[in-house]
C-alpha cells in the first residue's frame, strides 16, 4: 500500500495533468527529500491510477539516455516512464496541445520475447526485437518551465504526454541503428539533428539498461511492447499550428501538427 505522502504526489500530478497546468516540482513543494524509490513508488500509483481509468500500457519509455538531453534538462541518469493508449497520435495526425509541449526524435523498438534482467546487453535485446520503426514524442513535463530534479521526474512519469509512431518498420538487422541519422524540423526549418550512437552509444543499449532497471523491482519487459528508447536529440518546444517533420535514414519520415 503507498503511504499518504505517496498519494498526495500521485494525485498532484496526475490532476495537473488533466487540468493541463503546471505546478511546482514535487521537491520544491510536497517532499524536499524525495528518493528514486518513492519516485517510482509514486510513478506506479500514477499507472495503476491509469490502469483503473481503463487506459492500457503501450509499453515502458527510456527517458534521458542521450547527451543532448543531459546538457539540455541538467539530469544525466537515464530514467523510464510508461506510455499508455490514450497518448498515441496518427503519423500526419493532430497532437492536442497540453501545458508546453516538446519534441523529441526517437527509435522505438517493438519487442518479440519477454527480455528479462539484470545482465542484459544490447545485443541480447536485438535478438530478441521483432521490428524497429521512428517516433516523435511530445512531452509536457507537469512542472512549471520544465524545472525538475531526477527523482520530481520519475515521479511526473518521465514527462511522456504523446507519441507518434512512423510507419516504416525495419528488422533490426535490416539496419545499424547506430548509425542511423535524424533531423528534426518544426515548419521546414531544422532545429536539431542527431543519431542513433547518441542514445547511450546504440539505442539498444537503451532497452538493455531498462530490461536491467526493471529486474531490480522483479519487473521485465514483456512481448508485443512498443518501447521508446529515449530522444536522440535535444526536446524542441512548440507553438499551436506548428507542422513538424522527423526524419530517419531508412525509416522515413513521421510527421504532425501541434493542435
Ligand atoms: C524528461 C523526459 C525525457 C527523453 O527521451 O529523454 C525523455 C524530460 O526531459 O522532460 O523523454
Ligand atoms: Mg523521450
Amino acid at each position: 500500500m503507498a503511504s499518504e505522502i505517496i498519494k498526495q504526489i500521485t494525485e498532484y500530478l496526475v490532476s495537473a495533468e488533466v487540468e493541463k497546468r503546471e505546478v511546482v516540482k514535487v521537491t520544491a513543494n510536497i517532499k524536499p527529500d524525495l528518493t528514486v524509490e518513492e519516485a517510482y513508488e509514486a510513478q506506479e500509483l500514477l499507472v495503476q491510477t491509469k490502469l483503473d481509468q481503463g487506459h492500457r500500457i503501450v509499453g515502458p519509455k527510456m527517458g534521458l539516455t542521450s547527451k543532448a538531453k543531459w546538457d539540455q534538462m541538467g539530469v544525466s541518469e537515464p530514467i523510464y516512464g510508461y506510455v499508455f493508449d490514450y497518448m498515441l497520435v496518427d503519423n500526419g495526425g493532430v497532437v492536442p496541445f497540453q501545458i508546453h509541449p516538446k519534441v523529441e526524435a526517437e527509435i522505438a523498438f517493438l519487442i518479440g520475447e519477454d527480455i528479462e534482467g539484470p545482465g542484459i546487453t544490447g545485443a541480447q535485446v536485438l535478438a530478441k526485437t521483432e521490428y524497429v520503426l521512428p517516433a516523435l514524442e511530445i512531452i509536457d513535463s507537469r512542472y512549471e518551465n520544465f524545472n525538475f530534479t531526477h527523482t520530481d521526474v520519475i515521479a511526473d512519469n518521465a514527462s511522456t504526454s504523446r507519441v507518434v509512431f512512423g510507419n516504416t518498420l525495419k528488422k533490426p538487422s535490416e539496419l545499424d541503428l547506430d548509425l542511423v541519422g535524424a533531423t528534426l524540423a518544426i515548419n521546414g526549418q531544422i532545429k536539431d539533428l542527431g543519431a542513433g550512437a547518441a542514445v547511450l552509444g546504440h539505442p539498444a543499449n537503451a532497452i538493455a539498461v531498462l530490461a536491467n532497471m526493471l529486474a531490480r523491482k522483479g519487473q521485465k519487459i514483456k512481448k508485443g511492447d512498443l518501447i521508446l528508447s529515449g530522444a536522440l536529440t535535444g526536446a524542441v518546444l512548440l507553438n499551436v499550428g506548428d507542422f513538424v517533420s522527423g526524419k530517419f535514414d531508412g525509416l522515413g519520415e513521421v510527421t504532425f501538427t501541434m493542435g
